[in-house]
């Protein structure tokens, strides 16, 4: 597989095992950072050490032993990597000879060293002092007409101290516009959760794992995007827990794994079924299950059966009968067909549902990338509410998030609507008058960004040109505006797609060490299961001349209000400082913050349905409608298929660490579309042959991408999958959910075009 030739064989292996670790030796190995690298893997998710910077997924409070995985060790071995990017790189390549490399190569170039300002004269960036870059983003937010001409985006990597301090800066600076990589990602969680239960949040906990009776895995690929919780997947089987995977594609590690950190089975070659019952759910088709479900379940009820949780629900819910009607209008014939399953295997996991006495359901991607993913998320809330499963141990929904500290970021104000309590509470503590109004959420920035109204974009991590729909759309917009600036460790695509100014602005890491005047600094991240840690990295910095996150926020501030009212200078240097002001704006949730986190496991933020506590307009949790059985817009086109745009198991969202997917079996090749293959016959199409997609819309707008080659995989009919962020091009940027602004990239309407 190392010539570099395409090449593509079935996978018949359990997912993780010796695969997994001798993928996470080689990848130590490349990046040459094996002592390095093995000694910050000793110190990855250990009390006193740094929290992993890959997926969001909670670390154990029990478990001793050496804790990562091997995209852990991915994440960690290119962020720790010994390849650098100089100065003397950027004068030997402009910036459009780098435009016409490839994400991945951008990416193996290494560690950003100093910042850097484009010469538009030499088509390069060139060095450029720290002060100097302050003073140019300073100089150009002061010259805007009105603040609201600015964008201020945040990746989730950021800790929560420079978040909450960025969104202290922005709004004294005058403006919620915050769009952030969870607008792509969780944001239906975050919108579609709190009208039902009260919070955006998931509600369950790592412990919830050890009572559950039942767990669904519902549009996730957990062994490649989540692999801790596989350990938590494989102790639930050992005890007999059914699991049922909802997806349209059979991941590897849901059917059967082998837990690397498991000795005797490493040495047995074993490994356990996953999947208890696989869901070959067709794309969009999760809303027809549901409500077959739920149907199935009222069906019973009336036929004498004791189901539903009438106790609960009189005491803790409103809307039962809408729901309850909805459901019973729907004909079986719909379902079946819009879900892609038979009504037999829906009755089966309905059965699985109903025998558990405390039932979780995790979901990804697969669930909130849709047009309808906010209210597709109530639809869960309801199924969960039929049978009381909150507020009780092993119960409850658990969005599986992305990013480490994504769901941190929006906790501590990265909110481009946030509640007015929080904006009270800003007044107060730090007194200025933020502003009222709603921001920009990640499409609205870009539709400012092409009527020419945006006028700056700060970029706090993240990759944002290469995340957003529509690239070639995104690229011009961005290319309109006066200044650009990525805060950022590593070369990526945003840097290259700029503004007339331009800065890349380079931060020392999660896993380093940051050393202020008083001393050394810890920051904290929250994870998706509500849990607040410290994190301290213990390798050296990349390079002498980073700044953390924390003080690039505090001099962005400096160098732009000169009349603040907030100490910036002192948060510089003490983070119990900037930790005692989250503890002043947030008292119900964050208390006696800089105490608490003394504890070497950290603690629980509170999430009140776990109390069945329920923080609604009415106090209570709501059964919300969705009407019919669609989540996308209908498409009356017979050529069309559904294009969901997923990761592979060598990339980090937009960081292409391979071009590898071992577990679907492509080596040396992301452009590829998995289809199945009566699909494929049907369109007269050999497997193996290279085609293009085109988008269907009506807006008259072509977008296309050539040179995918076809495989043949065991996707439902009418379902295709290819990579993101290389799909991009297709998904347009009018085409999301609009009670969450996310674009639905999970079901793009594409045609095939033979070439
Ligand atoms: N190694 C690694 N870890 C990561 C990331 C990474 O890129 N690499 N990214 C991080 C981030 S930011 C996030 S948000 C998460 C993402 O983690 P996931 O949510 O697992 O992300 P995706 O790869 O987008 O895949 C989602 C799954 O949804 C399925 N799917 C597609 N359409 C549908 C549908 O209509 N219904 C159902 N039920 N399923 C569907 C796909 O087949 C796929 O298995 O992972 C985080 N962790
Ligand atoms: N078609 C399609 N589009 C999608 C998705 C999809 O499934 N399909 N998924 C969406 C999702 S879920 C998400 S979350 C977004 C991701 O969008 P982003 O979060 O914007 O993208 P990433 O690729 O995670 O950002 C990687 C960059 O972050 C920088 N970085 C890494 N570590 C740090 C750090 O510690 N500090 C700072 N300051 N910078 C750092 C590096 O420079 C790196 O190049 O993409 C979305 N876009
Ligand atoms: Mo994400």
């Amino acid at each position: 597989m190392t010539d570099g030739k395409p090449r593509y064989q079935t996978y018949n292996h359990p997912a993780g095992g010796w695969g997994a670790a001798a993928a996470t030796a080689k990848v130590l190995f490349e990046q040459s950072v094996i002592t390095k690298g093995s000694r910050a893997l000793l110190a990855m998710n250990q009390p006193g050490g740094f929290k992993c910077p890959s997926c969001a997924f909670p670390d154990p409070d029990h478990r001793q032993t050496l804790e990562f995985c091997e995209n852990g060790a991915k994440a960690l071995a290119f962020e720790a990597t010994k390849r650098r990017v100089t100065r003397a790189f950027f004068q030997a390549h402009t910036v459009s000879e780098l435009m016409a490399q490839s994400d991945h190569w951008l990416e193996m170039q290494g560690r950003l060293t100093e910042p850097m300002r484009y010469d538009a004269a030499s088509d390069r960036y060139v060095p450029c002092d720290w002060d100097a870059a302050f003073a140019l983003i300073g100089a150009h937010l002061r010259a805007l007409e009105s603040p609201h001409q600015a964008e201020f985006y945040t990746s989730g990597r950021t800790p929560n101290e420079a978040a909450f301090l960025y969104a202290i800066f922005v709004r004294e600076f005058g403006t919620n516009n915050f769009p952030d990589c969870s607008n792509m990602c969780h944001e239906p969680t975050s919108r579609g959760l709190p009208p039902a239960i009260g919070v955006g949040k998931g509600t369950v906990v790592m412990e919830d794992f050890e009572h559950a009776e039942a767990i669904f895995v519902i549009g996730q690929n957990t062994g490649t995007n989540s692999p801790r919780m596989m350990t938590n997947l494989v102790e639930a089987r050992r005890r007999g827990v059914p699991i049922v995977a909802v997806n349209p594609m059979p991941e590897r590690a849901l059917i059967r794994f082998t837990e690397p950190q498991d000795v005797v089975q490493m040495a047995t070659f074993g490994s356990v079924p996953i999947a208890s019952e696989f869901v070959h759910i067709r794309i969009g088709g999760d809303l027809a299950l549901f409500k077959g479900m739920m149907k199935v379940m009222f069906e019973r009820e009336a036929q004498g059966e004791s189901i539903i949780d009438h106790d609960f629900l009189g005491r803790h819910t409103v809307g039962f009968e809408a729901v309850r009607d909805d459901v019973l209008a729907q004909a079986w014939s719909d379902i079946v067909e819009a879900s892609g399953l038979a009504e037999d295997q829906i009755r089966r996991v309905v059965d699985i549902y109903i025998r558990s006495r405390a039932t979780m359901i995790c979901y990804g991607m697969g669930l909130t990338q849709h047009q309808e993913g906010s209210r597709l998320l109530q639809q869960v809330v309801n199924l969960l509410l039929l049978r009381g499963n909150f507020g009780k141990p092993g119960a409850g929904i658990a969005p599986i998030r992305g990013h480490s500290n994504v769901q941190g970021d929006r906790t501590v104000g990265i909110d481009e609507q946030p509640p007015q309590d929080y904006l009270d509470r800003v007044r107060d503590v730090f007194g200025f008058e933020p502003p009222r109004e709603p921001g920009h959420h990640t499409v609205e920035t870009l539709e400012a960004m092409e009527a020419g109204t945006a006028r700056v974009f700060i970029g706090m991590g993240g990759n944002f040109v290469r995340a957003v729909p529509d690239t070639e759309r995104s690229y011009a917009a961005m290319r309109k505006l006066d200044l650009t600036v990525g805060i950022t460790t590593k070369l990526n695509r945003g840097h290259l797609v700029h503004g007339r100014d331009a800065l890349i602005l380079p931060v020392i890491s999660r896993s380093e060490v940051i050393r202020t005047a008083a001393g050394e600094q810890f920051v904290t991240i929250e994870d998706s299961m509500s849990k607040v840690t410290a994190s301290r990295g213990v390798l050296a910095p990349a390079s002498p001349h980073l700044l953390p996150e924390v003080e690039i926020v505090c001099r962005m501030a400096l160098a732009t209000l000169p009349d603040s009212k907030v100490s910036w200078a002192s948060y510089i240097h003490d983070y119990d400082l900037i930790r005692d002001k989250i503890a002043a704006v947030y008292p119900d949730i964050y208390r006696g913050f800089s105490e608490r986190i003394k504890a070497p496991q950290g603690f629980h933020l509170d999430v009140p349905p776990r109390r069945l506590v329920w923080p609604t307009h009415n106090g209570k949790a709501n059964f919300l409608l969705l009407p019919g059985l669609a989540v996308n817009v209908p498409v009356a086109d017979p050529s069309m298929l559904r294009l969901a745009t997923v990761r592979s198991h060598d990339q980090f969202n937009t960081t292409i660490y391979s071009n590898n997917d071992r577990y679907r079996g492509v080596y040396n090749d992301r452009m590829v579309l998995f289809m199945n293959a009566e699909d494929r016959a049907a369109r007269g199409l050999d497997s193996g042959s290279s085609i293009a997609l085109e988008t269907i819309t009506d807006d008259g707008v072509r977008r296309r991408v050539d040179g995918l080659t076809v495989l043949d995989y065991p996707m439902p009919r009418g379902a295709v999958a290819g990579y993101y962020p290389e799909l991009n091009p297709l998904l347009p940027l009018e085409y999301f959910d609009r009670i969450s602004g996310t674009p639905a990239a999970k079901s793009i309407p594409v045609r095939v075009v033979a070439v």
